[in-house]
């Protein structure tokens, strides 16, 4: 499929965008006016959408947000499991010039509450199933919300007919949090140019994504790796996307794609790994898979080479961020080293420098740092953070790599003490406040640590307050307490008690030496 007219890449893979445009015309409406109308856009267990009726309901929700008295510029929050409707709020926003901030579905009260009070939005739209965590934090920072149910209902009686509201390509579109080690989480603030480009880079040129492809992300949309997956790639080209709204679980996964037979499927590591057990006990159909992606957290080669011999694909592993937006080196078919992230995405340029910001010697790690078309301009309300993460036009990942002698690119762990857990962003500090609420404790620290499939899971280290005991009725009481208070994917996987924590001498827990 050709590109959208009026959009173009230069020789060395530089967007070219309309001075004024608005990018839900080529993501969403462009599809009517080339024929693909009666198209399929959205498969689910209960519904199918239509490219029309996609395109209608894109109109009548950006007409009912702007009726609720939503301006161009305010933030909508849409804590939205994956369904339909995440795409018709997210598309209508955009569409009506407002600004969709699309969180993690799996917070808590206190972190949601945070979310509206610093994003400012104008209204929260939820999903019934997160009312629990979603209304006390509504208790505590008053803003206008509706859950999706009540949203489209008042969407059906709206207008059908909404202008675009034109911006320059560097205009702020849509926002995505990040979470960082110490301090709350940062509002990447990404604009109207940056999906254009991480579909077309990374999704068509890179992956060969196409109009004939149907695409499953077990991958949930609210995270960077899944909104790219499950909506904007399949939207860019004319595919369609699979959407399931359940925990994803071996059995809900090989079901979907049995059922669907999409062409792309999308996961992460923390999930590869038990659907591997779970090929071990049955074999499962695999046949209308092309091929499978996977990022969040490094692909160990192991869970590549088991992969491939049990379901004849492979998979192709990248790293990308929710600064970048999406993967920025990758594997391809065409061209793929197991247990490396692959190479630089054409488009992209990547770095890896010493501390003096001075490139390293090839084989040596390093910081990586890249440059991206698709990087988010700036956290909202974080000028030092911003600052630091992006300088001169480059984005600091944070992470240390090294390229081996055909220049594939090696990940050699975080710069800094965060984990990832099943590819989502877990902050030490917060886990160990966690434990430090419970009576018995005086002091923790959480690091990473492998487990049976070389997959990072939290790991607590507890210093007890005097006289209390070490034992394993007080370690599923603090594993229960961080289940109950953190995402629950937080929780330390294992507790191993010891008499003090490794400190530097103003006192800041030694993490990496625990690592060690
Ligand atoms: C780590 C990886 C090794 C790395 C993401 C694809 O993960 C995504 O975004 P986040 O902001 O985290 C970014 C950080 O995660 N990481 C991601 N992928 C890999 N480490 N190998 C990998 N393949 O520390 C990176 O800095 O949550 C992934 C697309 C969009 C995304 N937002």
């Amino acid at each position: 499929m050709t590109l959208p007219a009026g959009i173009s890449f230069s020789a060395n893979q530089r967007v070219v965008l309309p001075a004024r445009f608005n990018v839900a015309v080529p993501f969403i409406d462009r599809h009517l006016a080339e024929g693909r109308g009666n198209k399929l856009a959205i498969r689910t267990l209960s519904e199918d959408v239509t490219y029309v009726q996609l395109a209608e309901r894109v109109n009548r929700t950006g007409s009912a947000l702007l009726a609720l008295g939503l301006k161009p510029g305010d933030r909508l929050m849409m804590v939205v499991k994956d369904c339909p409707g995440f795409f018709y709020l997210f598309w209508g926003a955009i569409k009506a010039g407002i600004v969709p901030v699309p969180p993690n579905t799996l917070l808590r009260a206190a972190d949601y509450a945070y979310l509206f009070e610093d994003s400012g939005c104008g209204l929260v739209v939820y999903s019934q199933e997160f009312a629990a965590e979603i209304e006390p934090a509504l208790k505590q920072v008053p803003v206008k919300a509706l859950t999706v149910d009540a949203f489209l209902a008042k969407m059906a009686s709206a207008s059908d007919q909404l202008e675009a509201r034109l911006a320059a390509p560097t205009d702020d579109c849509f926002w995505l949090y990040s979470s960082g080690s110490t301090g709350r989480p940062k509002g990447a603030v990404h604009l109207q140019r940056d999906m254009v480009v991480t579909s077309e880079l990374y999704g068509v040129r890179v992956l060969g994504v196409r109009e004939s492809d149907v695409s499953y992300s077990a991958a949930k949309l609210f995270f960077a790796y899944g909104l790219g997956n499950g909506m904007t790639f399949p939207l860019w080209t004319g595919g369609t996307a699979i959407l399931d709204d359940r925990r994803p679980t071996p059995d809900t996964t090989f079901e979907i794609i049995e059922r669907f037979k999409p062409t792309l499927y999308y996961g992460v590591p923390a999930l590869y790994a038990p659907q591997l057990v779970a090929l071990d006990k049955a074999r499962r159909d695999f046949s209308s898979v092309r091929a499978c992606v996977s990022a969040g957290e490094a692909l160990p080669a192991e869970i590549f080479r088991r992969w491939k011999e049990k379901t004849g694909t492979i998979i192709l592993d990248g790293i990308g961020s929710t600064e970048a937006l999406h993967i920025f080196i990758a594997n391809s078919l065409a061209d793929h080293r197991p247990g490396t992230s692959g190479r630089p995405v054409p488009g992209y340029e990547a770095q890896i420098l010493d501390e003096h910001r001075k490139p390293v010697a090839k084989g040596e790690s390093g910081r990586l740092w890249i440059r991206a078309e698709s990087a988010a301009k700036y956290y909202w309300n974080k000028p030092e953070k911003t600052a630091e993460t992006m300088v001169d036009g480059w984005l600091n990942t944070g992470d240390t790599y090294r390229q081996d002698e055909d220049g594939y690119f090696i990940y050699d762990g975080r710069s800094d003490d965060m984990l990832k857990v099943g590819g989502i962003w877990c902050s030490p500090v917060e886990i160990e406040n966690c434990l430090i609420g419970h009576t018995a404790v005086l002091e923790a620290a959480i690091v990473g640590q492998a487990d049976e499939n070389e997959l990072v899971k939290p790991k607590a280290y507890v210093v007890l307050k005097p006289g209390q005991d070490a034992g394993e009725s007080l370690t599923t009481e603090l594993m229960s307490l961080c289940r109950s208070t953190l995402a629950p994917y937080k929780y330390p996987r294992w507790v191993e008690y010891v008499p003090e924590l490794p400190k530097t001498a103003t006192g800041k827990i030694q993490r990496f030496k625990l690592r060690a």
